[in-house]
Formats: structure tokens, sequence, C-alpha cells
């Protein structure tokens, strides 16, 4: 039986994956190049300092410093974050507030387990924060996804051991970052990506049917 359940933020609690995919977009053709959904995928999960480096592997930029680095991914950050300066609680994923209170009356523990520096502030911001009983983020954490710590992390918080322990995911870097630390996974979308997840849904709207069977 599973007794924690580690959600992934962008693209699985809420509708920012769009955001980050506008964001770089926008970085990308102002350095001269288009960067695709295709393209995109692989920077789903990934920390932004990464992200940027696949980034400029795509566009074909050679020899970019370490303070040019600095600059352009602070400035799709900037992107991002005016991008979000609407959001509203419409952005909260189908389902997600309604599966995480039943997970939890089912004695099942919640936590938070991204790679954005904005998590907390996204959650905040749309009055979700407290549906989690723990939240790790990219502030708390050395090494991105596909590594594992930051479900390792969040699982040690929650006081729950690993293989008790399910993660819903929208990237492919997720899927592998669950399983390196032998969590099952579920991965949520109608990406390629997903196909090494244990369980696939097309939208959030699906993942309860799933868990009913699980919790
Ligand atoms: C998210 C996104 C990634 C993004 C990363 C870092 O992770 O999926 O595309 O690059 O966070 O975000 P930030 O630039 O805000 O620190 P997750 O794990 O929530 O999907
Ligand atoms: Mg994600």
């Amino acid at each position: 039986k599973i007794r924690g359940c580690i959600f992934d933020l962008d693209g699985v609690v809420v509708d920012t994956a769009k955001y980050h995919y506008a964001a770089w977009k926008k970085l990308a053709d102002e350095l001269g190049f288009y960067l695709s959904i295709e393209e995109n995928e692989k920077l789903k999960g990934v920390s932004r300092m990464e992200s940027l480096d696949i980034i400029l592997k795509i566009g074909g930029i050679e020899n970019c410093s370490q303070e040019r680095k600095r600059l352009l991914a602070e400035k799709k950050n900037m992107y991002y974050l005016e991008m979000l300066s609407d959001m509203g609680p419409s952005e909260i994923l189908p389902g997600i507030v309604e599966l995480i209170k039943s997970l939890k009356m089912k004695g099942c523990r919640i936590a938070l387990g991204s790679a954005s520096k904005s998590a907390g502030m996204i959650l905040k911001r749309l009055g979700i924060e407290e549906l989690f009983d723990e939240i790790v983020d990219g502030n708390d954490i050395k090494h991105a996804k596909p590594h594992p710590e930051v479900f390792q992390t969040a699982a040690k918080k929650l006081g729950i051991s690993y293989e008790k322990c399910m993660v819903v995911e929208d990237a492919k870097a997720g899927v592998e970052a669950a399983h390196a630390c032998g969590m099952c996974c579920i991965g949520v979308g109608s990406s390629e990506a997903l196909s090494a997840a244990d369980f696939h849904v097309e939208s959030t709207a699906e993942l309860s049917n799933i868990f009913t069977v699980l919790v």
C-alpha cells in the first residue's frame, strides 16, 4: 500500500509548464533560433541552469561565459515570472485539490517535490500551500532531476520509506528520478516521454481512478 504521495509542481499541480515553455521560447527567439514543443520536453523537470545548457546546445551556441549564462537564465526567469503575474486558481489542474484531500482522508501523507525555485511562491499565490504536509523545491536540493534527491528528501521529511511512496510526474526526468530511488511513478500527459512510468493518465482528472486501487 502507498502511504505517501509526492507531487511534482509544474505540469502536475499547476499549469505552469506552458509558461516555462513560452519563456524559454522567447529567449530562444532572441538568440535567433526556434524552440519546438518536442525539444521543450527535454527541459521539463530539469533545473533552470541545466535547462539553459540544453537550450544553448539546441541553438548551437558555444563558448558562452558563466556570466552570460547567468544573465540569460535570469532573463528567462524574469519572462517566466512576468507571465505568472496574473495567474489565478484556474491554473490549478483538474481534480488535484479534491484528489489530495481524499488521499489525506485515507491517511496518505502528501509532499511537493519540485525542481522550481518559485514553487513556494506559486503555492502561496494559489492558496494551496496548506494541502502539502511537506514541501521540497529547487532551493532545498543540490542535484536536479533525474537525480532522485528531491524525492528522497521529500520521503524523509514525510517519514515514509521510498517503496511506500508514489510520485506523480509530467516529465521524463521526473519519472527517472522516482525510479532511481525505487519509487513508483504515475506519468501525467500525452507525451511519449512518459512511457517508462508505471501508470499513465492523459489528464490529472483521471488520477483518482488509479489511486482508488493503490491507497
Ligand atoms: C520545474 C519545470 C522545469 C524548470 C524547473 C526550474 O520543475 O518543470 O521546466 O526548469 O522547474 O524552475 P525555476 O526556473 O522556476 O527554478 P518541476 O519539477 O516542478 O516540474
Ligand atoms: Mg513537472
